[in-house]
């Protein structure tokens, strides 16, 4: 019988699945060398632990690792039921409250390494986090895609830690009964950026879409389409730091001052950025809470072991 320790949170609604120990030791010294010996070497730890039966599509994995610099306290890697992320706000605050749990991190701040590069998360008093995310930035404005079935959308595209297609002007209702129709819309603009080859500054796939409404209680909602084609129940800690950035080179948000960002599911992150040369230093604060301190079995001979792939 295999064992993993895994603690589960949610952000906002939005589930993380802290893996302490039980994955096997990692080729490399940086972060990025460690995600790609998990990805090409040992992928199938990943897929036992995020998909059913274990797991499920909405979840996001945090690997728990050692820092790769000097001054942080850890480094962490981020996957799904599809593959790997950057970055991961809402899963970067559920890192730091299930550490907090185990007694391994406490109240003030923390650097963290990540694939792509250090961020750093402020664990306070009263349980909240604020993490400083890596520098974001809007790479194109309002671009034109041709969606089949909806027609020529405009979008911006965005760094935030992960690649993001932002459209504020659509016709869709963002509520929680209209989730199957605000899936399908946004993996049609999904598939259309691949088809139509749109990518982000490095020719990376553009693998999370945001779509936004006003709201009466924030300044803005969002719905947030995944890799894997589920939708993020929190704001998005990532898609935050991307709209921030598209709002700081619009001048509609001017450095310190303050952007509610609400989700779907109504769960909201407090943000706000700093100028860093061309680039900002977007700042997301939110709250996790504890689900689970568990340890996951895999049995060898269960023929869904390593989880129900397609
Ligand atoms: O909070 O950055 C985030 C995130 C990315 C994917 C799911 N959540």
């Amino acid at each position: 019988m295999k064992r993993i320790h895994v603690i589960d949170s949610h952000t906002a609604g939005e589930p993380t699945r802290l893996v302490m120990e039980g994955f096997p030791a990692l080729a490399g010294s940086t972060l990025a060398e460690k995600r790609d010996s998990l990805r090409d070497s040992h992928d199938e730890w990943r897929r036992t632990s995020m998909l059913e039966p274990r797991g499920h599509d909405v979840l996001v994995g945090a690997l728990y690792c050692a820092p790769e610099s000097p001054n942080a306290t850890c480094g962490v890697i981020f996957f799904n039921n599809t593959g790997y992320l950057g970055m991961c706000g809402h899963g970067t605050i559920g890192l730091v409250a299930s550490l907090h749990h185990l007694g391994r991190m406490t109240p003030g701040t923390h650097m963290i390494d990540t694939p792509v590069g250090p961020v750093s998360a402020t664990l306070h008093d009263d349980g909240a986090v604020t993490v400083r995310n890596v520098l974001s930035y809007r790479y194109r404005q309002q671009v034109p895609v041709d969606v089949p079935g909806h027609g020529v959308v405009h979008g911006d595209i965005a760094w935030g830690g992960n690649w993001f297609f932002l459209v504020s002007e659509h016709s869709q209702v963002i509520e929680l009964g209209n989730v199957d129709a605000l899936t399908d819309f946004t993996w049609a603009i999904r598939q259309a950026l691949e088809d139509q080859r749109i990518t982000g500054d490095d020719g990376s796939v553009i693998d999370h879409i945001e779509l936004f409404c006003d709201d009466a209680k924030a300044d803005s909602r969002n719905f947030v389409l995944c890799p894997g084609k589920a939708y993020d129940r929190s704001p998005c800690g990532t898609g935050t730091s991307a709209k921030l950035a598209c709002l700081a080179a619009d001048g509609k948000l001017a450095p310190g001052e303050t952007w509610v960002q609400a989700s779907i599911c109504g769960g909201q992150f407090e943000s706000s950025y700093e100028w860093e040369g061309e680039r900002i230093r977007p700042s997301i604060k939110g709250r996790a809470y504890l689900s689970a301190d568990t340890t996951l079995l895999i049995d060898e001979q269960d023929p869904f072991a390593w989880g129900i792939t397609a």
